[in-house]
């Protein structure tokens, strides 16, 4: 590494532009071996910032400068790697740049790259500075005109946002009426097929809704446009938003970062969120292909037309977004189901990296590289503050906010307290002790002590959080009676460090249900009984309160195994499977936590210790339910024409949840059996899988002819790559070999993602000298293709003061090994210090 370490950027340093921009006019020429990207844009004074010389620092990295003119005029400027500086300017002037740019090279995904031979960008966070010279910044807003030239044989299809101003061959002219951020800025140019539909808005505007996919794909983009048409009326019914142009495009591309990006009107999808048929895609692909749609499209109004002032804002509009789009999700599917999952993922993965290194507020202070900050606790967390606000002011007190912050904030870049003071001054609430939230990292602790008093009865709740803290949150609770019915039910507001609550008339010791629908993203320490646990398991009318008593049961039976403990559970489960008639929540129940969630609970990670007393107790399952788990199976095995209705979904996972536990003895045919007459990719991958992981003898033999079946369709091989690499039944070999497959390319996140990734994950055989060198090799080679990816892969080693103290110190050797490399890159740098620290 270089002496010079690469520098904080801080919160408290914004400073407004002193410029800003009216307009901005670009022109590519889209070639084979260079892009000639050609600007013209008109700056002004910003008459709030008069202060400072008349001067100007555009960002540009990787650029090659052919031309500068100001007002027609050669004029001087300075260049250093990270931009060019302007002196002595006047108050309003025209800048007119040529630079060349090298996408047919560009391995970083960021800025303009190719993707299947088609041209595509992605400007978020700082990407623009990647095509040309410009202020990239989220806070300076301008009408763009774009201007594309290529090669009309290999593409044939030219687009940016806004509509279509002309078009020729190999010519097309956009312009987008609306001001935006340059982040929000779009380009593509490829050989595409289109699927066309139309949406009429509330008000009568008729929107042409294009979806854009290699040809070959086609046939799997109905989905989508049916996700995107809901998209438009649920935002209509729900939160009184349409949409403002007169056309909005989807362009579906393999090579992606992340998932999907809401330019304005023109939104840039990794195509694993676009493309989806039962043959090929999971109940949880089309689930989540209906979100995400819904997700980027919902950013129209949060994030586009109110986007942020500064990065450090970054969850005013994601935090935002996951919540609506955690509500489109619940309104269209099963609520509960839905809250159960997003509850599982972060208290896995975000309440996680809140115990980190990594850790930060929801509204950071510091960043190195900004993309390594759209993480979990911006997207995540940032929707469960949402979530907060919204369950202290109710439907209609939160719309009534919304109202009012898009009357006041329509066209801006604002901060999170403008948000907050919208929802504030609509309901004349006070947030400002609520703040905590956005500034406080960590996961907070409260418990809950009770005391019922048999002769005044009283039933007595203190309240206390941990170490000073005073959280405002909201705390929904019921108190059961022997049946479970709720004697009371509501929701107590805490504000201070300690509390205390009296409930009177209470004729007989309840059984209180604490967190209903996790409420607050926290650590909740109660009072309750193992057998108060097991009857909230049968009783509460909560699904999550079902879901959190059932999981907190497994992990003490996993951790410390209770012979009588575990046979009370079993009986409860029993009378579950048979009586619940929600069948994706039997399935919740039955499902064990996963390793990662195990990791957390205890002091000292043995990773050996827990696959193998996790394991365990799914062979206990096995051994007590066999019989039902075979009975339940085949009820369900009904090989029905596909249906994504809650009940269909609910069918598959618990059936799969039987395969998954019938599976693990022996080879019983089921899984084989299945997987030969699978009629959806539910069924199969749930089979792939319980073949791979068991070491079934059929295992090769599926392998083989999953890859014939599927060999053309890139999502489904993820998913291969994904099962094997991650399945424990593949050594450090297998990965080596999978990485040398035809179809494994190194370039393409998805597909690094599932062989690497998925080998991170594969608890038994990544951890070990040689899974960790091995791994390093490909994070040091990602720090100069893809730097982006590789920080996010880095930061599997987060962790590694947690592990035993063999693999503790192997994993922090890996980490100077890659804190010693030359040119190490800002995005790995700043996890590797942080995880050193
Ligand atoms: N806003 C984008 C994410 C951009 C990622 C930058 N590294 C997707 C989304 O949240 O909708
Ligand atoms: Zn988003």
């Amino acid at each position: 590494m270089s002496n010079l370490a690469p520098q904080p950027i801080y919160r408290k340093d914004y400073k407004p532009s002193n410029y800003l921009i009216h307009t901005t006019d670009l022109s590519f020429d889209l070639r084979d071996d260079e892009t000639l990207v050609s600007s013209k844009i008109h700056f002004y004074k910003n008459p709030k910032y008069q202060a400072g010389d008349n001067s100007l620092f555009l960002d540009g990295i990787d650029l090659e400068l052919i031309s500068l003119v100001i007002d027609g005029e050669r004029v001087d400027y300075e260049l250093s790697d990270k931009g060019m500086q302007l002196r002595h300017l006047k108050d309003e002037f025209v800048l007119e740049i040529v630079n060349r740019i090298h996408p047919e090279l560009n391995t970083s995904l960021n800025g303009l790259y190719q993707s299947s031979g088609n041209f595509c960008t992605q400007c978020e966070a700082h990407g623009f500075r990647q095509i040309t010279y410009y202020l990239d910044r989220p806070d300076v807003l301008s009408v763009f005109t774009t201007h594309i030239t290529a090669d009309k044989r290999k593409y044939p299809v030219l687009l940016s946002n806004g509509n279509l101003l002309t078009a020729s061959s190999g010519q097309a002219t956009w312009h987008d009426p609306t001001s935006k951020p340059c982040y929000l800025f779009a380009l593509v140019a490829g050989d595409f097929a289109v699927l066309e539909d139309n949406y009429t808005t509330l008000s009568g505007r008729e929107v042409a809704l294009k979806i854009y996919v290699e040809a070959h794909n086609i046939s799997k983009t109905q989905f989508a446009m049916d996700s995107l048409k809901r998209s438009f009326a649920w935002d209509e019914s729900r939160f009184n938003l349409e949409y403002d142009l007169d056309i909005y495009m989807i362009v579906a591309v393999d090579d992606f970062n992340m998932g999907a990006m809401e330019n304005k009107g023109l939104n840039i999808f990794n195509s694993t969120y676009v493309l989806a048929e039962p043959k090929t895609a999971t109940d949880k692909d089309f689930i989540n292909v209906e979100a995400v749609i819904g997700h980027e499209y919902f950013h129209n109004w949060t994030g586009n037309r109110v986007t942020c002032k500064d990065w450090f804002q970054l969850s005013l509009k994601e935090g935002l977004t996951v919540f609506r789009d955690q509500e489109f999700t619940s309104d269209l599917h099963s609520r509960s189901i839905k809250r159960i999952e997003d509850v599982n993922a972060l208290r896995t993965f975000q309440f996680a990296e809140d115990a980190g290194p990594m850790q930060h507020p929801v509204r950071p202070e510091s960043y190195i590289e900004m993309n390594n900050f759209y993480t979990l606790t911006i997207y995540e967390k940032g929707a469960e503050v949402i979530r907060m606000i919204h369950s202290f002011l109710g439907e209609t007190g939160f719309q009534k906010g919304m109202k009012l912050y898009f009357e006041r904030h329509d066209g801006d870049a604002v901060t999170i307290d403008d948000f907050v003071s919208s929802m504030s001054d609509a309901n004349e609430f006070d947030f400002s002790q609520f703040m905590t939230w956005y500034s406080q990292p960590g996961t907070p602790t409260v418990s809950i002590k009770t005391n019922y008093d048999e002769i005044s009865q009283r039933f007595h709740v203190e309240v206390e959080q941990n170490k000073g803290h005073d959280y405002f949150l909201p705390l929904n609770y019921a108190l059961l009676d022997d049946q479970g019915h709720a004697l009371k039910e509501g929701m107590l507001t805490i504000k201070q460090h300690k509390e205390s609550f009296v409930f009177e008339q209470i004729k007989s010791k309840p059984t209180p249900s604490w967190l209903r629908g996790f409420c607050a993203p926290i650590h909740l320490l109660t009072d309750l009984t193992f057998e108060q646990k097991i009857f909230l398991v049968g009783h509460d009318s909560d699904a999550y309160v079902v879901w959190d008593s059932a999981q907190q049961i497994w992990l003490s039976l996993i951790l410390t195994p209770n012979k009588a403990h575990e046979q009370l559970f079993f009986n409860a489960l029993e009378k579950l499977i048979q009586t619940t008639p929600d069948k994706s929540l039997v399935s919740e129940v039955l499902t064990l936590p996963s390793e990662r969630f195990l990791h957390q609970q205890v002091a000292m990670i043995d990773v050996f210790d827990i696959n193998q007393k996790r394991e365990q107790m799914a062979h206990k399952v096995l051994r007590r339910f066999e019989a039902l788990l075979l009975e339940t199976y085949n009820s369900l095995n009904n090989n029905q024409a596909y249906q994504l209705t809650s009940s269909a979904v609910g069918g598959r996972s618990l059936k799969n949840t039987c395969l998954y536990y019938l599976s693990k003895d022996k080879d019983s045919g089921l899984a084989l059996t299945q997987f030969e007459q699978a009629n959806c990719m539910t069924d199969q991958i749930a089979a792939f899988n319980a073949l791979i992981t068991n070491n079934s003898a059929h295992k090769d033999q599926a392998i083989a002819s999953f890859y014939q079946t599927f060999k053309q369709d890139v999502q489904v091989m993820d998913k291969f790559f994904a099962a094997q690499s991650s399945s424990i039944t593949s050594d450090i070999g297998c990965i080596k070999s999978l990485m040398q497959h035809e179809l494994f390319s190194f370039n393409t996140p998805n597909r690094l993602r599932s062989v690497v990734g998925g080998f991170t994950q594969n608890y038994i055989n990544f951890h070990h000298q040689a899974g960790y060198e091995f791994f390093t090799d490909i994070i040091l080679k990602l720090n100069q293709s893809n730097p982006q990816i590789g920080a996010r892969l880095v930061s599997v080693y987060n962790h590694w003061k947690r592990f035993t103290p063999e693999l503790k110190q192997l994993q922090k050797q890996q980490l100077e090994r890659i804190m010693q490399s030359d040119d190490l890159s800002n995005d790995i740098f700043e996890i590797v210090q942080a995880a050193l620290k």
